[in-house]
């Protein structure tokens, strides 16, 4: 594989999209050597073919504001790589969206997809709409719009989106509606769907729940476990929420949470109690946590992140490149000994290198956050069967299903000194079952 010709060809196609280029360097640095003891693959261009997406729509979203204004998105749907099952990955809705996003969370996805053991492609989608601040009654207008658009593109045997950034339970549910006037078809054409029309259960815990199976599995290696751990959450929706919640139940302590707009830092730890408070006032009332500092007189520094307290084990689960270099050196400066990702590449390659450096466990978020779609991939099993598992079912499957991804890192990442490269063992694992499966499919 001439690695830096497939880089530098992605570059010349496609200028600007820089989290894109950045996800694939990350691969193709990383599979390099097993890839190159299979001369077959580089026969047919195997990884310029996996690198690009299969195809990219995007289109305009018109809608009307509450005050009459007529207001244009942009929505986007990359469907990366579909050899392994039906395009499957999230639909992101926040102002920063652009292609160049959407093509690297759906490449990442590609990868996640196949560590999941489940039969799903990749893809991701979404619009440059930030639903906070809007009323539920434009959000509806535009996810019907949005849908008006993305209906022609999806199917339950063709593409399943499902939640992201910005879009939750609400959003899916006016989307499935208007997908269902529109084709006049009850399908599992989307999943994270309310209980009481297909959703599963387990399924706005299973990110974050996964995440901390995952960071378990970890710990076990080192002999440990979360009891009287502290640890640092960044972000406070779907993800943080659950990953927070999992953390109280192990035994472990939760000293910060945050959002866009700053941290807040508890040194008596977030107890369920105040997590509740923090649920109904990010899923309900849609307030910042800030208003968790008034509330219970902890501290909150605006404009940060939280990586700069002193705790044991950091787990950012709010966007990508939230932790760089610098943030990675303050954390192993204060001893930290785990870093487990429920966000997709929310560290910079820099951070990465000092967490490897330092030999601290780091799990890259498509292995530490691949619960989501895990449970998505159930859901649209139970869809299938037209049948519901209990919450215990679910949640035993997800175990499983993360012990296995984590199995498949050490067994495809383990380095002669003993340390687990996650990073490495996640993404060979995950790249070896789509290049199979394209070869076994034939040039197209
Ligand atoms: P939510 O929209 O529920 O929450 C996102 C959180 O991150 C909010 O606290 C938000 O703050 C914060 N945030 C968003 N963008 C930024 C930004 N640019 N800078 C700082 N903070 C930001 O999303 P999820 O919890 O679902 O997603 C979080 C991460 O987890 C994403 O990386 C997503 O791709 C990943 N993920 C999600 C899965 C899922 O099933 N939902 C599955 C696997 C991964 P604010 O409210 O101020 O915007
Ligand atoms: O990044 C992710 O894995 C998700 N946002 C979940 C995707 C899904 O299809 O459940």
């Amino acid at each position: 594989m001439d690695a830096k010709k497939v880089l530098d060809d992605l570059k010349r196609r496609f200028p600007n999209e820089v989290e894109y280029h950045q996800a694939v360097e990350e691969v193709l640095s990383t599979i390099e050597e097993e890839y190159n003891k299979h001369p077959e693959f580089d026969k047919v261009n195997l990884i310029e073919r996996l690198c690009i997406p299969d195809r990219v729509f995007q289109f305009r979203v018109t809608w009307m504001d509450d005050k009459g204004n007529i207001q244009t998105n942009m929505g986007y749907r990359v469907q990366h790589n579909n050899v392994i099952g039906p395009y499957k990955g999230g639909l992101r809705f926040h102002s920063s969206v652009n292609l160049g996003i959407l093509k690297f969370l759906a490449f990442e996805q590609t990868f996640k997809n196949s560590l999941t053991t489940l039969p799903m492609g990749g893809a991701k989608g979404g619009a440059d709409f930030t639903p906070r601040g809007k009323s539920n009654a434009e959000v509806m207008r535009f996810c019907q719009s949005f849908m008006l658009e993305l209906s022609k593109h999806i199917g339950p045997d063709i593409d399943v989106p499902a939640g992201d950034i910005g879009v939750g339970g609400r959003e899916i549910g006016y989307m499935f509606g208007m997908y269902k006037k529109l084709r006049k078809e009850f399908t599992g054409v989307l999943t994270g769907k309310s209980m009481e029309f297909g959703g599963s259960l387990i399924r706005p815990e299973a990110t974050g729940y996964g995440n901390i199976y995952f960071l378990m599995e970890m710990l076990k290696t080192k002999g440990t476990d979360l009891k009287g751990k502290s640890c640092l959450i960044s972000g406070s929706g779907n993800v943080a929420q659950y990953t927070a919640e999992k953390v109280l139940e192990l035994g472990g302590k939760v000293l910060t949470m945050s959002d866009s707009n700053g941290y807040i830092y508890d040194p008596d730890g977030i107890t369920t109690e105040k997590l509740n408070y923090i649920m109904e006032l990010k899923n309900v009332y849609r307030g910042r946590i800030s208003e968790y500092a008034d509330k219970y007189g902890v501290k909150y520094v605006a404009g940060e992140k939280p990586w700069g307290e002193k705790a044991d084990i950091a787990l950012p689960s709010a966007t990508q490149n939230e932790l760089n270099g610098d943030h990675a050196r303050q954390l192993v400066a204060n001893g930290v000994i785990a870093v487990s990702e429920g966000a997709n590449m929310p560290s910079t390659p820099e951070a990465i290198e000092v967490f490897q450096d330092a030999k601290i466990l780091y799990a890259p978020g498509k292995a530490a956050n691949a619960g989501g779609v895990s449970v998505s991939g159930l859901e649209m099993s139970q869809n299938s069967l037209r049948l519901s598992w209990t919450s215990e079912e679910v949640d035993n499957r997800l175990k499983s299903i993360m012990k296995n991804i984590h199995e498949a890192c050490v067994k495809y990442g383990t380095q002669p000194d003993g340390y687990v490269n996650y990073v490495k063992g996640a993404n060979v694992a995950g790249f070896m079952k789509v290049a199979k499966a394209m070869m076994a499919q034939g040039i197209y």
